[in-house]
């Protein structure tokens, strides 16, 4: 027996998208009706349902399984016609955004906190995705808050759970449930855009390396195409089976977090290559042997080296990266001779310029890096990317990356994140910063060229975006930046961005955090952070 039933609700504050969709500790998602509300406002905001078709899937997380099976009977109360699941409830990020894209749904629903901790305690989250494939804009998260905030009634079927596990389609009322394989279509994918022979020849001739899966998403992914399709050694997937709580880790791929990579990475006999993924797949770090690639030298050395990749071989459009990542890929542009972007952060920016044919390679520094293949950063394809780039120049990740910046300088680049600090705090040092007028100034015998709140117009669509972080730029083109998360479930976290370019070989080689250390002071002092915040010191340095 099914039944549609309409349940009267009412809104709950603060159902408000952040940088990529909503994002709060499992209790607020698990008291009654939030998601439900959520859920509803969603497809209330995106335009007449019915007889279309879903895509549904998450990070595996703890909450994962219950909230797909309330939105699968909400959408079948809603009218969809048919909902593609995968398997387990488990779909990467990017996997997701393929799917979406090669099915032509009317886009899709992704369960995940993306690099945040997961279990009863810790975070969940949700987002739409638009039938592009890529997380919805603005203009639509928007009016799904504005709709959750006046929200008094959602529909639901009730009917039993459906197993989630067995592929194959069933029925929840009139709508079809098509449980698919997450990883095939994605497999497929990456195929065609990668020279699959020359890394596997590279495999057999005794290129190794390690990937951390962190028990998230990218485990079954990952075992899938590099150790069947590409031959890499079993067990170069580290941590490869996804946990509800991820083995009770940080599923976000940098220095201090995953640190069984990093070291596993360090010394003699170490694989000549290391990478991390993140909770929903679409994160990655690249590391060579006792080498660390910032995300935004990884994506200057991957556009620089993309013809290598037959599905880049025709070359590039243009280069996006987020206005805090650094200008390394703008060099590379440059040189190319095609367009530089430079977006507010979130991946949601970079949709209307791969749409528009505008760019092709997109990054962002928080370890995001991406094509035109999908609307989502994409973990595993940054990794197939540099095993090709990798198997095209048989060189060292080293020996590549110091290549480049002789060829092109090296952007000097660090980010400190202040955790979890009071959100009266952050706001209180951000409008202290705001008020600022700089121009003209001497910091330290750093010439203040201009400071300002970085403001976008969406070249294609036209649509502005404000307040997206503040920008301290010198006369020699250093920079520093502020910016408050969008992602963070608690308190809030401050990122300071710092950048100075240096031209000289012989400088190349020195430690960033001594590289920029007046620069870090200035910004330090400039914020007044410890005074604000009470903190001495970062709580993360990438
Ligand atoms: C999300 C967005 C990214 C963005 C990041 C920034 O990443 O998808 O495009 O760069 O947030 O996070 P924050 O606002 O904390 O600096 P993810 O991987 O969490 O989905």
């Amino acid at each position: 027996m099914t039944a549609v039933t309409t349940v009267a609700t009412t809104p709950f504050a603060g159902q408000k998208p952040g940088t990529s969709g909503l994002r709060k500790k499992v209790a607020v998602f698990a008291q009654p009706h939030y998601l439900e509300n959520f859920v509803q406002a969603v497809f209330d905001s995106i335009g007449a349902v019915a007889g279309k078709t879903l895509v549904v899937g998450g990070d595996g997380r703890y909450h994962n399984r219950t909230a797909i099976q309330v939105i699968l009977k909400m959408a079948a109360a809603n009218g969809f016609a048919r909902v593609m699941v995968g398997r387990g409830g488990i779909l990467s990020t990017p996997a997701a955004s393929c799917v979406i894209r090669k099915y032509q749904t009317f886009g899709g629903i992704i369960l995940s906190a993306s690099h945040n901790p997961g279990g009863p305690t810790e975070d969940f989250g949700i987002k739409y995705n638009i039938p592009a494939g890529g997380p919805a804009p603005e203009a639509i998260t928007e009016a799904i808050f504005a709709r959750s905030q006046v929200i008094d009634r959602y529909r639901i079927l009730e009917a039993g759970n459906l197993d989630l596990d067995r592929l194959g389609t069933a029925r929840l009322g009139e709508m079809t449930v098509e449980v698919f394989d997450p990883v095939a279509d994605y497999a497929a994918l990456m195929e065609s855009l990668f020279d699959f022979a020359a890394i596997r020849a590279a495999f057999q001739a005794g290129f190794r390396m390690k990937f951390d899966a962190m028990h998230a998403v990218t485990g079954p992914y990952a075992v899938e195409i590099l150790e069947r399709r590409l031959g890499a050694t079993p067990g170069t997937v580290m941590n490869g089976v996804p946990l509800e709580d991820f083995g009770g880790g940080h599923p976000d791929p940098n220095l201090v977090h995953a640190h069984d990579l990093v070291e596993a990475l360090t010394g003699e006999g170490a694989p000549d290559f290391g990478a991390a993924s993140d909770g929903d797949g679409d994160r990655n770090m690249v590391l060579g042997r006792d080498f660390y690639v910032t995300p935004s030298d990884s994506l200057a050395v991957l556009a620089a080296n993309a013809t290598l990749c037959p599905g880049y071989a025709k070359g590039l459009k243009g280069i996006a990266r987020s206005m805090p990542t650094s200008a390394a890929p703008d060099r590379v542009a440059a040189k190319l001779g095609i367009p530089a972007w430079e977006t507010p952060t979130g991946w949601k920016f970079f949709g209307t310029l791969l749409d528009a044919g505008k760019a092709t390679l997109c990054g962002e520094e928080s370890f995001g890096t991406g094509s035109d293949h999908v609307r989502e950063k994409d973990g595993l394809w940054a990794v197939l990317m540099w095993l090709n780039v990798l198997a095209g120049r048989k060189q060292s990740v080293a020996d590549i990356v110091t290549a480049h910046w002789r060829e092109f300088g090296r952007n000097v680049y660090s980010r400190h994140d202040y955790e979890g600090i009071d959100s009266a705090a952050a706001d209180g040092l951000m409008e202290h910063l705001r008020g600022l007028d700089l121009k003209g100034k001497s910091l330290d015998g750093y010439t203040v060229a201009f400071n300002d709140d970085f403001a976008y117009t969406d070249p294609v669509d036209g649509s502005v975006s404000v307040r997206q972080g503040i920008r301290v730029v010198f006369e020699d083109g250093s920079r520093i930046v502020f910016r408050l998360s969008g992602t963070g479930t608690e308190g809030a976290t401050l990122r300071v961005y710092i950048e100075r370019y240096e031209p000289d070989p012989a400088k190349h080689g020195l430690d960033p955090q001594a590289a920029l250390a007046d620069l870090i002071k200035i910004a330090r002092d400039l914020a007044g952070i410890e005074a604000r915040t009470g903190r001495a010191e970062p709580t993360v340095i990438t």
